[in-house]
């Protein structure tokens, strides 16, 4: 797809429901919030779908009451997928919805199967779903408003960890210009993102710091169970918000952080650097993501999910 077959797409949609991954993150909701603003700048109504909880924090920096929460698939004939380019991906809330439905996916993931009913703007190369979705706005010459500019803004520091990853490159530091000129309000997303932990979760740092297992070479990992959770008063979220930090200790390439989400069921999350690799074994594991950020989901107890972390730590 080319940015103007995109541009009649929309225009020729009546009303389109836009969607993004399951457990949202910030760079989801970027693109999401990106693609409603293009929508609605070329004419089209539409409404956006996630299932999330009350207290997911990226509610301080996105609205919630722009979700719409009850999907009526009859009523949409185009389905835009952000951040993500398999039904797969998407929350079993919405997916067996979605089948059939007319796609337009525009994502920074590689593509591994190819969804039918699909058109595809992928761009791999690019740090976040969000700056592809900005640069479609420029190729289009739709002007960003700064509330927008904010959004996109906070997508393009969620999947870069702030400037920080591999992704970063000379092309993310003009974007995220263009974005303070648009008047993107930055400290906010920084505030929200970096200025915002309480105690609770600083303790959870420190647990999950301190039960760091590795595999006596250059792998570490760890599993949190919800009963480690309660015992902190911390949530899931709060753990996924160490990972990156975890990854900052320098005498591993890899980490692996377990966490139960449902009863005897884990997601685990990948990140490296050096050069390592953590997609492959990610994606043997029916899972996916990038070559430095990857996450697939595992069953059994706490126990029996740290010996498959020890064990996962031969195939790299
Ligand atoms: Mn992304």
């Amino acid at each position: 797809m080319t940015p103007s077959n995109i541009k009649k797409k929309i225009c020729e949609a009546k009303q389109i429901a836009i969607f993004g991954h399951l457990n949202p993150d910030l760079d989801c909701f970027g693109a999401m919030f990106g693609v409603k603003y293009l929508c609605e700048s070329l004419g089209t109504k539409c409404d956006m779908f996630s299932n999330f909880s009350d207290d997911l924090f990226l509610l301080n920096i996105f609205p919630k009451k722009v979700f719409k929460e009850k999907f009526i698939k009859e009523n949409y004939d185009l389905i835009l997928i952000v951040d993500c380019n398999l039904l797969d991906r998407i929350d079993d809330a919405y997916r067996e919805n979605l089948k059939g439905k007319k796609l337009l996916i525009i994502d920074h993931h590689k593509q591994n199967i190819i969804e039918d009913n699909a058109d595809f703007y992928i761009e791999p190369q690019k740090c976040s779903a969000s700056m592809v979705v900005f640069e479609l706005l420029e190729k289009l010459k739709i002007k960003l408003s700064a509330e927008y500019a904010t959004y996109i803004f906070a997508g393009l520091v969620g999947d870069t960890g702030r400037f920080l990853h591999t992704n970063t490159d000379a092309d993310t530091f003009i974007c995220a210009s263009k974005l303070i000129n648009a008047g993107a309000d930055i400290q906010k997303v920084y505030d929200v993102i970096y200025r915002s932990l309480t105690m609770n979760q600083a303790k959870l740092r420190d647990f999950m710091f301190t039960k760091l297992q590795n595999n006596g070479k250059n792998i570490c990992y760890l599993t949190v169970s919800i009963k480690d959770l309660d015992k902190l008063h911390a949530k899931v979220e709060d753990v996924k918000m160490f990972v990156d930090e975890l990854n900052k200790i320098k005498d591993y390439d890899v980490v692996m952080i377990a966490y139960e989400t449902k009863p005897n069921e884990f997601k685990v999350s990948l990140r490296s650097k050096n050069g390592f690799d953590v997609f492959g074994v990610a994606n043997r594991h029916g899972g996916g993501g990038h070559k430095m950020a990857a996450g697939f989901s595992i069953s059994g107890d706490k126990k029996a999910v740290g010996k498959k972390l020890k064990a996962i730590c031969e195939e790299f």
